[in-house]
């Protein structure tokens, strides 16, 4: 049921992207498919992309702190799970405590398998393919009285929100979520432009190839040789985007979305935007979205923190 809903969904995306009259672009969520996670799995090993590597040790250093602050009795969820490499370090000290039971929540029926089977040796996990509201409030209404949260939002996937819609996401976070429940949310921060290009535009391409197939995901009728990859930074607005390019004028048909679509030479899709952050600002989020900024846990090496947020 969940598939088939996907399904018609990604038909209507597909259509409304691609037929912006401005800025065509897709959404990044369908970066994601078998392929495209494999491919972002690769992306996190590469010497040019540290933001994962980042964000797992602040993990490696915190995580005994983080479980002693929550005490026994609770129930932790993350958003957009992936595969759960990260967790795994929290669960294995929260579960010293107690029985730890975790709830991943992702798109991507493959991560939760992942999850699922990685994971089941340390806690009692319990996937929802659901989207991150949905999947929150389930879990709040499975949650036993008195038992606190603990939500994760790791690896800065909070930076693909536009800043005015990152600030709504965390107030439905925050409206979901009860007294002494904690919110913990990675972000990435400011860095120099050329560390930036560097890391979305790596020299081997795999970036490139996650990007692309995109469009090998839509239908095989994109020929992607006719479009390239292009990394954007937009200084102001601390921004990445992730953009493919139609190298000539091509008209392409996507049946499954019941469109026809041409291109002109040079015109792009934008199929992606990271938003980057200085700490104050993240500080700004949290209180405007009703939390308390307890802890910034910074990683000096990359430029990256994992923000401890409560809700008071
Ligand atoms: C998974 C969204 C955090 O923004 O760095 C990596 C995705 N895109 N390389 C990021 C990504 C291109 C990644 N997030």
């Amino acid at each position: 049921m969940f598939a088939k809903a996907l399904e018609t969904q990604f038909a209507h995306d597909v259509r409304a992207g691609l037929t912006q009259p401005d800025q065509k672009s897709l959404p990044c969520q369908y970066l994601y498919d078998s392929v495209g996670s494999a491919l972002f799995e690769a992306i996190t090993f590469l010497p040019e992309y540290g933001l994962t590597r980042a964000d797992a040790r602040v993990i490696q250093a915190h995580a005994g702190e983080l479980a002693n602050f929550m005490g026994s009795d609770v129930v932790i969820a993350e958003l957009g799970s992936g595969s759960g490499s990260k967790t795994r370090t929290i669960l294995e000290k929260v579960s010293r405590r107690q029985n730890a039971v975790y709830y991943p929540i992702d798109v991507s029926q493959l991560a939760l398998d992942r999850c699922a089977q990685d994971l089941s040796s340390i806690a009692t996990v319990h996937p929802l393919a659901m989207s991150y509201l949905d999947g929150l409030r389930e879990v709040s209404a499975r949650r036993a009285a008195g038992q606190r949260m603990l939500v994760l939002f790791l690896g800065s996937t909070i930076g693909n929100f536009e800043p005015d819609a990152a600030l709504e996401f965390v107030g439905e976070v925050r409206q979901i979520m009860s007294p002494g429940d904690v919110f913990l949310v990675g972000t990435d921060l400011v860095k120099p432009t050329a560390v930036l290009l560097d890391a979305y535009d790596d020299p081997a391409g795999v970036t490139a190839a996650f990007n692309l197939n995109l469009l090998g995901r839509i239908n095989r009728e994109f020929d992607l040789r006719q479009f390239a990859h292009v990394i954007r930074y937009h200084e102001e607005a601390q921004r990445i985007e992730m953009h493919l390019r139609s190298r000539v004028y091509q008209i392409v048909s996507v049946r499954r979305a019941d469109l026809i679509v041409d291109f002109a030479a040079e015109e792009t899709i934008c199929t992606e935007a990271c938003h980057k952050f200085y700490l104050e600002q993240v500080e700004t989020m949290a209180e405007a979205s009703g939390f308390e900024l307890v802890e910034q846990w910074v990683d000096e090496e990359w430029g990256f923190s994992e923000n401890l947020m409560i809700c008071p």
